[in-house]
């Protein structure tokens, strides 16, 4: 049987310092442990001299890792992936800083990553390579003699032509994807948008919805939304609702409305936004009768424009607070912290509004996760942007265009004044959206697309 080898930036090591195993993480452990699996990529640990991977193996599942060096980290992780190709995608051009060095280093950590994983393959394996850190990692495979069954997924947007070819040298990594077997994407709008760059910057024709043909070659595209584990997150919520987190939430709300937004803190997130389409509304209703609560978990601290929209966001929460504060009450209440993934599913119930409003995003789990959230007898209202890949699935909610700012006030307004039966149709149809899928069956699906012949044995696991 083959095994499953998961190839991305950052891999959940066990008890390692990759942080918590998000769900689709799970899900893909999941699968990998039935059939014997290798997770490979970045150890996120940075050092002075590159060696050899490191090894960990927990039952069926081997986790390979590589340090990256402080020049490797500044051009690959900051500078390329995330200075450049994060604000392409999601088509924020004026965020991007290009250096002609971070490009080369981009290329040359993801043949490095290849030099390392070639020795580890074994000639069944199925290889499924995630997100923009690793555009050129395919071709560099390739370039290497592997043939296995080679898919790629982009967890985020891709924009037009037009909007991707700002970034130098995506032409090269459009071609370089084009040497892969299975192309997945969240939404066939990002699919299409993929497919006229594939048609507009290399030789390649498209030839049917789902096909494109390069150097004598078909690659299959998919559409493969990103899900979560809807029912065990429904469960979590009920349960949560009721513990001391949520509890005290409640008290010191005494009643007010609570809006409720959960963020990366990123400039993708539109968050600046947010809270100026929050001020409007504050503006225009009573004091005391509503309170957003904003949870913005810093990430990226090492890039630059991530530090200045935290001093962004800062300023523009105090100067609400003092606008309209009084000395009972503070209209916002803005949190550069994480909190524990339960507690964020009891609030997510609490609140009447779920505020999910990005610029852009490739799909945005939060908003899925605050519908499973809700009571089914007196759901809350999803306020969500038409620009989330999310809004494809979830149509049923109130969306909005997260760049008019006074008709997001509107759509806020509207979600805290609706009568229970409209929230209820409305929150039934987008619980009818997502209640059947996981992320193991996300899996379980882009995996059967990138290798039919094995349908058979892949494992059934999570279908809910
Ligand atoms: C990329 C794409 C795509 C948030 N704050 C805390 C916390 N979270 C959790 C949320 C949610 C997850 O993190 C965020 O997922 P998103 O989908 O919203 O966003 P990205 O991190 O940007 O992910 C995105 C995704 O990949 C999957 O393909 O949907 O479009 O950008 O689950 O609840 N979790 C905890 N504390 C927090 O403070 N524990």
């Amino acid at each position: 049987m083959s095994r499953i080898v998961v190839v991305s930036n950052r891999v959940p090591v066990p008890a390692g310092n990759a942080g918590h195993a998000g769900g689709l993480a799970v899900a893909l452990l999941g699968l990998m442990e039935s059939r014997g699996g290798l997770w490979f990529g970045w150890s996120g640990a940075v050092t002075e001299r590159v060696g050899a991977p490191g090894f960990v193996q927990r039952g069926a599942v081997g986790y390979a890792t590589l340090d990256l060096t402080e020049a490797e980290h500044g051009g690959y992780y900051t500078g390329y992936s995330n200075g450049v190709l994060w604000p392409m995608l999601h088509s924020l051009p004026h965020l991007m800083s290009f250096r002609r060095q971070d490009l080369d280093t981009y290329r040359r950590v993801n043949r490095r990553f290849a030099d390392n994983l070639v020795p580890l393959l074994r000639r069944d394996d199925l290889i499924w390579v995630h997100d923009y850190h690793l555009m050129s990692f395919p071709a560099a495979l390739r370039a290497r003699g592997v043939g296995n069954p080679t898919g790629f997924f982009l967890h985020v947007p891709f924009p037009g032509p037009e909007a991707a070819s700002v970034a130098p040298g995506i032409r090269g990594l459009v071609q370089d994807l084009l040497t892969t077997d299975l192309l997945g994407f969240q939404t066939t709008a990002d699919r299409d948008n993929f497919a006229a760059a594939a048609t507009g910057f290399t030789d390649a024709r498209r030839t049917g919805d789902a096909v494109i043909e390069a150097g004598g070659r078909e690659i299959r595209l998919g559409v493969f939304p990103a899900e979560i584990a809807a029912q065990e997150f429904a469960a979590t919520a009920a349960a949560e609702a009721r513990a001391e987190p949520a509890r005290l939430l409640e008290r010191s709300l005494g009643g007010q409305a609570l809006l409720l937004g959960v963020d990366r803190l990123d400039p993708t997130k539109g968050l600046p936004e947010r809270l100026d389409a929050f001020r409007r509304l504050v503006a225009r209703r009573p004091a005391r009768s509503l309170a957003l609560l904003q949870i913005a978990a810093p990430s990226r601290e090492d890039v630059a424009v991530y530090r200045r929209l935290r001093e962004e966001l800062d300023t523009a929460a105090g100067a609400i607070n003092s606008e309209f504060g009084e000395p009972d009450w503070l209209p916002l209440r803005l949190l550069a912290r994480p909190q524990p993934r339960e507690t964020l599913a009891g609030f997510m119930r609490q609140a009447r509004v779920g505020v999910v409003t990005p610029l852009r995003d490739g799909m945005n789990l939060v908003a899925k996760e605050y519908i499973a959230a809700q009571d089914p007898a007196d759901p809350g209202v999803l306020v969500l942007s038409r620009f989330a890949g999310a809004a494809a699935q979830l149509g049923s909610a109130l969306l909005v265009n997260p760049h008019d700012a006074e008709s997001m006030a509107e759509a806020l307004a509207q979600a805290l004044d609706m009568p229970l039966a409209e929230r209820q149709a409305r929150w039934q149809v987008a619980w009818g959206a997502i209640a059947g899928a996981s992320p193991e069956g996300w899996g379980e699906s882009f995996l059967r697309a990138l290798a039919p012949e094995e349908l058979d044995r892949l494992p059934v696991a999570g279908r809910a």
